[in-house]
């Protein structure tokens, strides 16, 4: 039966929408999008206008001094300080889940015999990279708990081929008043990269999660229930995907000698580290902010001889330290993105994965890797550029599109700073 797959606001253009959610067709009268056109709010401090979004940021008046602020309840302060994102909430509690039960199968693999590649070897993704056994069972776990929050349209991740439009939540219409007039819709866009660096797991080696969501767009697609998508369907999907400048969360989990939840809602970047005596996330790393000037390049320098002579010329003045600063670079590259932008995050200096006469657009993902990151370095007061272009700027042309990255400290400090948040103290 063919289900129309809602994708994004067309309800953002206001007036009575004809959409349809699963099996069966409904009117949609109002418009969410417009109602959040609506919702008005004077900036303030503590806030920051995002893509045309202001966004507050939570106030803790007080903390509990042994359990500190936890995630749950960052979410539940921020529910109520933006009441139009609230259900960020759902979002972010299903992505916690998530990473906290990769983070005990990456912990434990050696011990449960979760190493090595899937099916013994020969299982390869759409972009021809061997897939390991974890990169399988993570993908599940991130996608289920995604669907599972009730709040997705589709999911794109590196080891699925094509986006994947969510059959509609089952549970749905059992919750649903009946004589519903008004359909909010509750429907994003999930990006992610759900083992990060899983070339290093095995050997104990940092690895993490990345992830973006997206609000809603203005495409719907057609696709058939219970059928391999269809090209068109696939370029329908593929069509729903937008640039970073879109996103309106984005972060990572960084599974190291502790599990860090690092992630921006728009106003800053927040990092929580899990607290394995309570399995909560406590904020540890409140407002990062990139440090002015660091003294360390991270980027693969096997790749040295295939890179352009500027970049070549560039790595070696700082290494020498006959760049702007003076100060010698020293080397750290862990080869997981996610370790090594969150060391960039809290020790300064630069990240690259340059492009090379290989691979003209370098290795990493626009979509899933690259303008999540991009999202976090801008709003921790840093550039992400492919050397041309603003990352968050490029529109996506297909979903496992690569783009060359470099990132570092901006020159002007980010205006808005969150001092009000209270490190916590342990
Ligand atoms: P993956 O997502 O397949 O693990 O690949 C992405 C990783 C990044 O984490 C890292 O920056 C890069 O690949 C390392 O590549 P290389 O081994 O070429 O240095
Ligand atoms: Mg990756």
């Amino acid at each position: 039966m063919a289900r129309l797959v809602a994708l994004l606001a067309a309800l953002a253009l206001g007036g009575a929408e004809a959409l349809a959610v699963g099996r069966t067709s409904r009117v949609v009268h109002g418009s969410r999008g417009a109602a959040r056109m609506a919702v008005t709010r004077a900036p303030k401090a503590g806030s920051a206008v995002v893509n045309g979004r202001t966004v507050v940021l939570p106030k803790f008046s007080e903390e509990c001094s042994y359990t500190g602020i936890t995630l749950t309840r960052y979410m539940i302060e921020f529910a109520r300080a933006n009441p139009e994102l609230a259900e960020l909430e759902s979002i972010l509690a299903s992505i916690q889940t998530a990473c906290k039960t990769i983070s005990t199968l990456v912990r434990r693999s050696s011990m449960t015999g979760l190493v090595g590649l899937q099916g013994g070897g020969g299982s390869v993704n759409v972009q021809g990279e061997e897939q390991k056994k974890l990169d399988v069972i993570t993908n599940d776990v991130l996608k289920n708990a995604l669907k599972f929050s009730g709040k997705m349209a589709t999911l794109a991740s590196e080891e699925e081929d094509a986006p994947v439009a969510l059959d509609e939540d089952d549970n749905y219409d059992a919750y649903r008043p009946k004589d519903i007039v008004i359909e909010e819709g509750n429907k994003y866009i999930a990006v992610f990269d759900p083992l990060d660096g899983s070339s290093n797991v095995d050997a104990g080696i940092p690895t993490g999660t990345i992830f973006g969501i997206f609000d809603e767009g203005d495409q719907t697609c057609v696709v058939d229930e219970g059928l391999p998508l269809t090209a068109a369907e696939q370029e329908c999907l593929a069509s729903t995907l937008r640039p970073g400048n879109a996103l309106i969360a984005s972060g990572y989990c960084l599974y190291s000698s502790a599990t860090h939840f690092v992630f921006t809602l728009g106003a800053g970047v927040q990092g929580f580290t899990l607290d394995e005596s309570n399995g909560e996330f406590v904020l540890t790393h409140p407002d990062i902010m990139l440090p002015p000037r660091g003294k360390i390049y991270s980027l693969n320098e096997g790749n040295r001889w295939a890179w352009d002579n500027a970049l070549r010329d560039y790595v070696t003045a700082i290494q020498k330290g006959e760049g702007e600063s003076g100060v010698a670079y020293t080397s750290r590259y862990i080869g997981s993105m996610v370790g090594d932008v969150h060391r960039t995050l809290l020790y300064g200096g630069i990240f690259a994965y340059a492009g090379d006469k290989k691979n003209v657009n370098g290795k990493l993902r626009l979509l899933y890797e690259a303008a999540p990151m991009s999202f976090l370095v801008e709003q921790a007061g840093g550039k992400a550029v492919t050397g041309l272009h603003r990352i968050m700027d490029i529109v996506p042309s297909g979903v496992h599109q690569r783009v060359p990255v470099r990132t570092r400290r901006a020159r002007a400090r980010a205006p808005v700073s969150y001092t009000h948040l209270r490190a916590h103290e342990t």
